[in-house]
């Protein structure tokens, strides 16, 4: 799927029987209910500016995320509600958003996770490695923002379609595997003239379509294996069904979409992959022109921040303002917040360990309020002296949104 957009009616309906077929069924009648049900209003703890969809049930596959901690966008789309994620610098597992194009695989590929195999491609002495084999390689950990392309969807004006994710589609993870250049070096090295790396998810797709609409494939340029890394563990746990188990490329401070999970084959290879997920899909472009592959990928992240707490009303006093903030593929070098919609702002302190470039960290300003209306925002600097802007270009499918104003929140102080 080019976009965050559910599949398309017509390719529900050619699915067919199985479990992709049972699935896909379930995804539609969610569409449908999408349409119908009326939007709510934002219970206390969230952005009050923002509407959220009513409570859905979470799908068998992510029966053990928390449910009062996740808005159910679609089986596919689950995100992390505002202010859930803690303050511990790690996002739990079991409150970490959920992003599937293509229904996930059967759980039967997690029963034995060691059997699982991959497929290196492009390199000196290019060969199929279990994840048994991998283990045996190396071992490296390493904490990265987890962050979708479509994140802060919701703050766009022009509605782009797509799941109106909010600031949830995001988490900090700490994954453990083995660094892709060990086992590049193992298989002797990559292919001369090979400037990209694509990785292909192992989802079975439905018979009767063309592979390259649905398949989850996507390059990324070559230098980016410095840090990546065949993951099977994350937060301490093995990689979940859900998030990828038995094995997953995580591609540090790239966008979510190139952390392909699942994964099945890695190749090195001298062109970008000619899946529509990847050729058009997750381009950067206006409103009113089409996806095409010479626009930008959705590749490297952004700075980008925002207020977790309080996110409604406030007790009059002394307020610890939180939040998170990130440098994407930089590291994040300060946080500045204001009460006042941006007209004035102070430095916040960051909390909690330093996990890395790639990490979030999270933040706190001690304010002392008065009863009143308060504008809460945040604005991070990277380690590159960029600023996170006032606002993002509006564009076509909504991605990429890092505008410090629209990630705001109304507070009450009482
Ligand atoms: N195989 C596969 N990998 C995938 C996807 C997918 O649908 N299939 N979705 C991508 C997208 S768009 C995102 S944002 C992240 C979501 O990861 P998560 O579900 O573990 O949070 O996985 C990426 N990797
Ligand atoms: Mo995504």
């Amino acid at each position: 799927m080019p976009t965050e957009k559910r599949l398309p009616r017509r390719q529900f309906l050619v699915a067919g029987a199985g479990v992709v077929g049972a699935l896909t069924t379930g995804a539609l009648q969610s569409a449908a209910q999408d349409a119908k049900k009326p939007e709510v209003e934002a219970p206390v703890g969230k952005a009050p500016d923002v509407k959220v969809p009513e409570a859905k049930a979470l799908p068998p596959y992510v029966s053990w995320k928390r449910a009062d901690a996740v808005i159910v966008h679609s089986p596919e789309t689950i995100e992390m509600k505002r202010g859930y994620g803690g303050t511990s610098v790690i996002t739990p597992n079991d409150v970490l958003y959920i992003r599937n194009n293509v229904p996930a695989p059967d759980a039967a590929i997690v029963a034995d996770r060691d059997a699982w195999k991959l497929s290196v491609e492009g390199v000196g002495t290019p060969k199929v490695l279990t994840v048994s084999d991998l283990k045996a390689l190396g071992l490296e950990s390493i904490a990265s923002v987890l962050q979708c392309s479509g994140n802060g969807r919701a703050f766009f004006d022009h509605k782009p379609s797509g799941t109106k994710w909010t600031v949830g589609a995001a988490g900090c993870v700490v994954w453990s595997g083995v660094p892709v250049r060990v086992v590049v070096e193992a298989l002797g090295g990559i292919t001369p003239g090979a400037g990209f790396m694509t990785s292909t998810g192992g989802e079975t797709l439905p018979d009767g379509l063309d592979p390259k609409t649905l398949i989850v494939e996507r390059s990324v340029p070559t230098g980016a294996i410095q840090e990546a890394l065949l993951a099977w563990e994350m937060n301490g746990e093995p990689l979940s069904l859900a998030h990828g188990g038995p094995l997953r490329i995580v591609i540090p401070g790239y966008h979510g979409v190139n952390n392909i999970k699942y994964i099945k084959r890695l190749a090195f290879t001298p062109v970008e992959s000619d899946a529509k997920i990847h050729k058009t899909g997750y381009r950067l472009h206006a409103v009113d022109a089409k996806s095409a592959p010479e626009q930008p990928s959705m590749w490297e992240m952004p700075v980008k921040s925002w207020v977790t707490s309080p996110l409604k009303d406030a007790k009059t006093g002394r307020v610890q303002i939180t939040g998170v903030a990130f440098g994407g593929i930089n590291a994040v070098n300060a946080v500045e917040v204001s009460v006042d919609g941006g007209k004035t702002w102070a430095a916040a302190r960051f909390v909690g360990p330093d996990l890395g470039r790639y990490a979030w960290r999270q933040f706190v300003l001690a304010a002392d309020l008065k009863p009143g209306s308060y504008r809460l925002v945040s604005r991070a600097i990277d380690a590159k002296g960029t600023v996170q802007p006032e606002d993002f270009p509006t564009n076509g499918s909504g991605y990429g949104h890092n505008g410090w104003r629209a990630h705001g929140v109304d507070v009450t102080v009482v």
